[in-house]
């Protein structure tokens, strides 16, 4: 059976670009596959963060994956840092990628220009999610498009430490959906939806209520040429709403432009699309929320299940690499 690992960060509210992008695939890859996902708490810290806030997202991000599907008896989910054979391997992966694919990577980029405090772990970054990775023999990582260029350079990694030091690690392919991949931020189009960008009305939290979902839907930014039709270079903000809507129904994005004629129409059809599609979500995570205690104790279980496999891994890259062992 393949293995599919994949992770996303305790880094703000979740939104419908994790969710469309990430989420709705890694619940549906349970049902083929062998799963591990990974709340990876330590990429977090690669920007300061409030401690009593990291705990609080941690715990309520785990929440909000069970309540969007994963099933915590099918799939192992756990938090990076409970598994501390994650920082170990990522010395081994940063001793194994080139100081210049690390500096190409376009989202140290970016992050690197909009942040105050650039952190050393922020160009590092990409060296510790191929640990996450590689430590599982995974097969598949389901994640948006933003991170295509971290998993080919996940791939780069495996490939030369196993040239180096044998056959060690088993080399990934992402796994990204035709619809959804690449959500927009409603008032600014041409950057995508992000957790812990400032832009709270271009970006539809999974636990927005109705009303705000409508508002943010009805003032997102479109264009003046009034015509409803998929085009991305020309037309970024409408295509990002047809996206939304297709993938929202099940249709790529020229279908669902299919027999709509007015942007108020649109708008319509995307705000009703997603409320519907967030209701049943937003009623399961309240129910957790009320037993943080249950939480913990499936994450303790889950620790321990990719514990098994990760330290497997992780002796087998030390020994492998020339490390002594005891
Ligand atoms: P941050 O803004 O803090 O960097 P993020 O919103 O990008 O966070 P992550 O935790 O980095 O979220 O990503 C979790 C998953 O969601 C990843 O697989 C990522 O590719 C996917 N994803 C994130 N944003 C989008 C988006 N706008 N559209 C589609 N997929 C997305
Ligand atoms: N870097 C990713 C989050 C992430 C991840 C991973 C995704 C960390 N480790 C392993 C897939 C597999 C991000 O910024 N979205």
């Amino acid at each position: 059976m393949s293995r599919v690992f994949s992770g996303i960060k305790p880094s703000g509210s979740v939104h419908l670009g994790n969710l469309l992008g990430a989420l709705r695939n890694w619940v549906d890859l349970q049902d083929r596959a062998e799963t591990v996902y990974c709340v990876v708490d330590l990429h977090a810290l690669t920007a300061p963060q409030d401690p009593a806030e990291l705990r609080a997202s941690t715990l309520s991000l785990t929440q909000m994956l069970v309540a969007v599907g994963l099933d915590p008896d099918r799939c192992t989910l756990f938090v990076q840092s409970h598994v501390h054979e994650h920082s170990e391997c990522a010395w081994l992966m940063e001793c194994t990628a080139a100081f210049g694919e690390l500096r190409r990577m376009t989202q140290f980029k970016d992050k690197s220009d909009q942040a105050g405090f650039v952190s050393g772990g922020l160009f590092t970054y990409p060296a510790l999610q191929a640990a996450d990775i590689l430590l599982y023999d995974t097969d598949e990582v389901p994640v948006g498009e933003d991170q295509r260029q971290h998993i080919e350079l996940t791939r780069d990694i495996a490939e030369r430490f196993n040239s180096r030091y044998g056959d060690t690690f088993v080399v990934p392919e992402a796994v990204v959906p035709p619809a959804g991949a690449r959500v927009m931020d409603l008032q600014q189009p041409d950057n995508k939806m992000s957790k812990s960008e400032d832009s709270p009305q271009g970006s539809i939290s999974l636990l927005d209520e109705p009303a705000a979902v409508e508002k943010k839907v009805k003032r997102a930014v479109t264009d003046s040429d009034g015509e409803v039709r998929y085009d991305v270079e020309a037309k970024p903000g409408v295509s990002n709403l047809l996206s939304i809507l297709g993938a929202a129904t099940g249709r790529g994005p020229a279908e669902a432009a299919e027999g709509i004629e007015r942007y108020g129409d649109l708008k319509a059809a995307t705000a009703e699309a997603v409320i519907e599609m967030l209701r049943p979500i937003q009623a399961r995570y309240h129910d957790l929320a009320d037993d943080p205690a249950e939480t913990s104790r499936l994450l303790a279980v889950g620790a321990d299940k990719a514990a098994e496999v990760a330290s497997a891994t992780l002796e087998r890259a030390r020994h492998n690499i020339g490390l002594l062992g005891r």
